[in-house]
């Protein structure tokens, strides 16, 4: 399989989409924020990205890919925001994506050309990227949170030396891994991990986001436990910008 051909070629033929999937106030149910997702649809199939993200990096095209799914991300928040709707949007980015050169300037020339401003972006990590290499993605997500980019912790909990890098980094968001969430109600030990998640991110003045709620019960509990924001197919599944559209005129 040439995928990295298939990539390059799906690039010039602007194959790829970005989908958004919302995050709500788990309180009020408002849409307080939406996740960009890339998408490669290969003909009428739908590539995942775990299948080509690597392979983008591999080839260099993680860099171009990367840098046009953040201007869509930035420049369709930045037309609702202009709509006077309140809301921000995150992006991931891997190490890789991190480490290249130029990566910080090119975060700021998306928000000036977008006219987003820094606030309104999260830049969403996984814990590995901190714990692994600390220095230099340290330092450039630093430079980032200087700008006024907010930073997001992804699968909160699944990394290793979890905490440490809380007391060493500006991190504003975590993101409570899908596999805590899975458990809820139903096993005993992951249901106190989740409430201890919930509760050390409050005491660390951080946001709190559950991902990957797909059942009531879930919903519940979360919102028992006082989590603040969660995201899941049971709240809004990745959806096309128009779609977002609809779904948050409908429910202002
Ligand atoms: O929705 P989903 O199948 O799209 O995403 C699978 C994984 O791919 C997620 O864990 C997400 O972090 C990653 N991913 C999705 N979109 C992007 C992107 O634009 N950039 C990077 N680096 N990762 C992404
Ligand atoms: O790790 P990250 O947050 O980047 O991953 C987002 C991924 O999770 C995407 O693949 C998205 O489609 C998927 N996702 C979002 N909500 C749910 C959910 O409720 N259940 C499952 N299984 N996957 C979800």
């Amino acid at each position: 399989l040439e995928l990295g051909s298939d990539l390059q070629r799906a690039l010039a033929e602007e194959q790829f989409a970005v989908e958004f999937q919302p995050v709500v106030d788990l309180a009020t149910s408002r849409v307080t924020g939406v996740e960009a997702l890339v998408r490669w649809w290969r003909g009428s199939e739908a590539v995942p990205p775990e299948e080509f993200i690597g392979p983008a990096e591999e080839s260099g095209l993680m860099t171009p890919l990367g840098d046009w799914v953040l201007r869509e991300a930035c420049r369709e928040v930045a037309r609702w925001r202009r709509d006077s709707w309140e809301v921000g949007v995150s992006v991931n980015f891997t190490a890789r994506q991190i480490a290249a050169p130029g990566f910080v300037e090119s975060v700021a020339a998306a928000l000036e050309e977008t006219g987003l401003p820094p606030q309104a972006l999260t830049v969403e990590v996984r814990e590995e990227v901190l714990v692994e290499d600390a220095g230099q993605s340290v330092e450039r997500l630093s430079a980032l949170r200087d700008l006024g980019v907010r930073l997001a912790i992804d699968d909160f909990g699944t990394g290793y030396a979890s905490l440490a890098y809380l007391g060493q980094l500006p991190v504003d968001v975590i993101k409570i891994d899908p596999s805590f969430v899975a458990g809820l109600g139903a096993d005993e030990t992951l249901t106190l991990l989740t409430r201890t998640i919930v509760r050390l991110g409050s005491d660390l003045g951080l946001t709190v986001v559950a991902e990957g709620i797909e059942r009531p019960e879930q919903l519940e509990l979360l919102r028992e436990m006082g989590c603040p924001r969660g995201q899941g197919y049971l709240v809004a599944r990745p959806m096309a910008a128009g779609r977002v559209e609809s779904l948050v005129r409908t429910n202002l």
